[in-house]
């Protein structure tokens, strides 16, 4: 092992950047071309790659932090960087090359730059696109009639390690679009034709004379700066599935109306987030009153418009020694996720105890056995209230439901997918077991340890986190006595679960030992009136007291 300072590759033209994301910590485990921070320039946005595998022993940069190419931002404990620390530079300094080549190339702005002038129709070729020998068009941003400004962007481009927007070398107005969606196109390849402002050709009465000027001025400055297509490397980058997929231009819009990328849905293509869906978000966050918020529990159903005092800002520095520590990824979706539901759903939290004693009789002796007959099967109290949290939401099926979109019906669901909390280094996951009603406690409980195993390390697909019908928190093995579970929307319902403890329980006629389970039911109080609540949890409390309780 050897420590090596991962250094900010090439980064073309851009002389300074910006660290906008921090996306590892200390003692994480990293490969080569793992992104590292995410930068940003006012053009184009973009990964930093580690050139080297290992231990990421030291974090050089902080949020806000301005970086050059050859600026040091994380030292690793590398594997095997002794030996070979060039080939381990090389893809991490091609991983970036996209930006670099294409930001820095003047290339394609030449030819592009001498008509410019002059007026008439103008040819808007893919200028330079560094490695990329063909990428597909995703996003076209504008039509034909448009009026665009030199380095306005025509369209948004993907290859598979890179997204990037083709800016226009021309001002003048859109006369044809040469291109459409799903299109490969290259270096050179025609785009998009524009009736250019000023010169020769008549400018058309629609142009702006903004944009007329830009027209006439000499050409080759902003049009080698259009040449440069904007990065979003982010969006595409393996491992970076849960970020905010959205262009240069789209995340400098959503930064001027201060919203928060994180919370916005992007309907483009693979989920990218467009600048209809910033002004849509901005356009619910305004109108956002108590109505729409109670109504539509929808992602974009604002929660904003509650009139609250700004968020406190204070140098803690003054108190004493402080340490930015960023937030992890898992954390940064999860936070609006809940902070939405904490102040959408109106929670309600019934507390109850399950008597548990023949119910831990019986999974200790079951295990016994299992261990005696060598079955890999270990049965866990969490199985168990899966099993018999399905059976109360049988019998209450409101439980087992959803408010749709305008907040007026429920969508009773006819499958039983039990959610459950699962810590990990990272943050908090939940996994789901589908089907639960179909399967049996050791099923589920070996279920259950499979998805926690991959939960810790990382490796749940989206797939395994989704579908969930109602959701079980155990804070069990670790302490407690009782708590609010924050209820996880679109569901209705959450079971937090405590630490069981042997209680001395009155019998009518003395004090016996008993071992006692607390559990914890939020409500969305919109679906489950109170004496619904009261009534879930004392029959989950006697089927856990009972199993036979729940064939009846
Ligand atoms: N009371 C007392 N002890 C309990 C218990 C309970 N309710 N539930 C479990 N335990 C004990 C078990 O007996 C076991 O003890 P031993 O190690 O001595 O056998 C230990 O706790 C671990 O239990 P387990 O292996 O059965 O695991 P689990 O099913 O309780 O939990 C999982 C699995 C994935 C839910 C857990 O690892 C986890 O991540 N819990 C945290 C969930 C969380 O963070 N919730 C908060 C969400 S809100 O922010």
């Amino acid at each position: 092992m050897s420590q090596i300072e991962v250094k900010v590759p090439d980064i073309g033209d851009f002389k300074e950047v910006e660290v906008i994301e921090v996306l590892v910590k200390v003692g994480d485990t990293i490969k080569v071309e793992q992104s590292l921070l995410t930068v940003e320039s006012d053009k184009a946005s973009m990964e930093i790659p580690s050139s080297h595998a290992g231990v990421v022993k030291e974090i050089r940069v902080k949020l806000g932090d301005k970086v050059a190419e050859g600026s040091v931002v994380v030292i690793v404990d590398a594997e095997g960087a002794a030996a070979a620390p060039a080939p381990a530079a090389a893809p991490a300094a091609a991983a970036v090359a996209p930006a670099a080549a294409t930001a820095s190339a003047p290339a394609p702005a030449a030819p592009a730059a001498a008509p410019a002038a002059s007026g008439g129709l103008q040819d808007i070729l893919v200028p330079d696109i560094g490695d990329f020998a063909e990428v597909e068009v995703i996003e076209l941003l504008v039509k034909v009639g448009d009026t665009v400004k030199v380095e306005q962007s025509l369209l948004t481009v993907e290859s598979d390690k890179a997204s990037m927007e083709i800016p226009s070398s021309h001002a003048g107005v859109i006369k044809e679009l040469k291109v459409k969606i799903g299109d490969k196109v290259a270096k050179g390849s025609l785009v998009a034709v524009v009736e250019a402002s000023g010169g020769a050709a008549p400018a058309p009465a629609a142009a702006p004379a903004a944009a007329s000027t830009v027209a006439a001025a000499p050409a080759p400055a902003p049009a080698a700066a259009a040449a440069a297509p904007a990065m979003a490397v982010a969006a595409v980058t393996p491992g970076s599935v849960n970020k905010s997929h959205a262009s240069p231009s789209v995340r400098k819009f959503a930064r001027e109306l201060g919203v928060d990328l994180t919370r916005v849905v992007g309907t483009g293509p693979k989920n990218r987030i467009l600048q209809e869906d910033i002004q849509k978000f901005v356009k619910a966050a305004l109108a956002g009153g108590a109505g729409t918020a109670a109504a539509a529990p929808t992602k974009n159903g604002s929660g904003a418009g509650l009139d609250l005092l700004p968020w406190p800002s204070l140098d803690f520095s003054k108190f004493g020694a402080t340490e930015l520590l960023p937030l992890s990824r898992i954390k940064k979706i999860s936070g609006p996720n809940l902070h939405r539901n904490w102040v959408m759903i109106p929670h309600v939290t019934q507390f109850d105890e399950a008597d548990v004693t023949e119910l831990e009789e019986f999974r200790v002796s079951s295990n016994a056995a299992y261990a005696k007959a060598k079955s890999p099967v270990k049965l866990t109290m969490l199985a168990f209230v899966i099993k018999a949290s399905v059976a109360a939401l049988k019998k209450f099926p409101a439980f087992n439901s959803s408010l749709d979109a305008n907040g007026e019906n429920l969508i009773l669901k006819q499958y039983y997918n039990i959610g459950f909390a699962a810590d990990t280094p990272n943050g908090l996951v939940v996994p789901v077991i589908k089907n639960a009603d179909q399967k049996t406690i050791g099923q589920i409980a070996t279920e259950m340890g499979d998805l926690s195993a991959q939960a810790r390390d990382g490796k749940l697909k989206p797939a395994d986190m989704q579908g969930a019908t109602f959701t079980i928190s155990s804070l069990g093995g670790i302490g407690g006595t009782a708590f609010t579970p924050i209820i996880n929307a679109p569901e209705v319902a959450i079971l937090g679960l405590s630490k069981s403890i042997t209680k001395p329980v009155w019998d009518g006629k003395q004090f016996v030992p008993r071992l006692m389970l607390p559990t914890s039911l939020s409500y969305d109080h919109r679906v489950v009136d109170g004496a619904m609540g009261a009534r879930f949890s004392a029959y989950l409390a006697e089927v856990l007291g009972d199993l036979r309780k729940s064939l009846l």
